[in-house]
């Protein structure tokens, strides 16, 4: 199942089955320091998606706006560091989708439930939009949104099933993206619930 989604972006199907049981226990112990939290939007609505991060930086939304902070407002303490089996991970995917040099210094970590959804958006806050996104599925499957670089562009579903990669660069990096609300389900590994991990280079 491993293709080409468009120009710089690729889906690297199930590359990340080998490690995700190893993968899930790094997020429950980072969620330990750095809980997941519903954010709310700068329009005053409550994001259905909880985050976290780990990283030099982490993306947070409050009232104030979207932007990366170098420390987590809920505890005021550094996000945790990328745990090594993340970075080789992420870094192995870049490079396999034509990105070898790629050093994420943020990891946003979502976590859906059956229902939750991300509306249409695209990811601008970082500085550098030549530097790849990486993103890894794991637990329940979702069914990708994915638009163009116009928020009215047509709009495909691509399935994201767990321990897919993706990575979103080239003219794809800014392209409009979200998740169908969840279907019900339970996985193996990580029950009711859907984890993303996305790594960026924010700085
Ligand atoms: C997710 N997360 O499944 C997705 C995966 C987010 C977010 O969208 O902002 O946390 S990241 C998918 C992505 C990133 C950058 C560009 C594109 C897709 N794209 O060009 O479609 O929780
Ligand atoms: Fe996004």
């Amino acid at each position: 199942r491993d293709r080409v989604l468009g120009p710089g972006a690729m889906l690297l199907a199930g590359r990340a089955r080998a490690t995700a049981t190893e993968l899930v226990a790094l997020i429950e112990a980072i969620a330990r320091s750095a809980p997941f939290r519903r954010m709310s939007t700068p329009g005053g609505r409550m994001m259905s998606v909880a985050m976290t991060n780990c990283g030099a930086l982490g993306w947070v939304s409050d009232s104030r706006g979207y932007r990366y902070m170098s420390r987590d407002p809920l505890t005021d303490l550094p996000w945790p560091a990328i745990p090594a089996a993340f970075a080789s991970l992420a870094g192995q995917a870049a490079a396999e989708a034509g990105y070898p040099d790629f050093m994420p210094d943020a990891c946003l970590i979502n976590r859906y439930e059956p229902g939750t959804r991300l509306t249409l958006h695209q990811d601008r806050n970082e500085h550098d939009f030549s530097q790849p996104i990486v993103s890894v599925s794991l637990g329940l499957p979702a069914r990708f949104l994915w638009g163009g670089l116009a928020r009215t562009d047509p709009v495909q579903r691509i399935p994201l099933d767990h321990g897919d990669i993706a990575v979103w660069g080239g003219a794809t990096r800014l392209a409009h993206h979200g998740i169908h609300p969840l279907a019900e389900g339970t996985n193996a590994l990580t029950g009711r619930t859907r984890l993303n991990l996305t790594f960026r280079r924010a700085a």
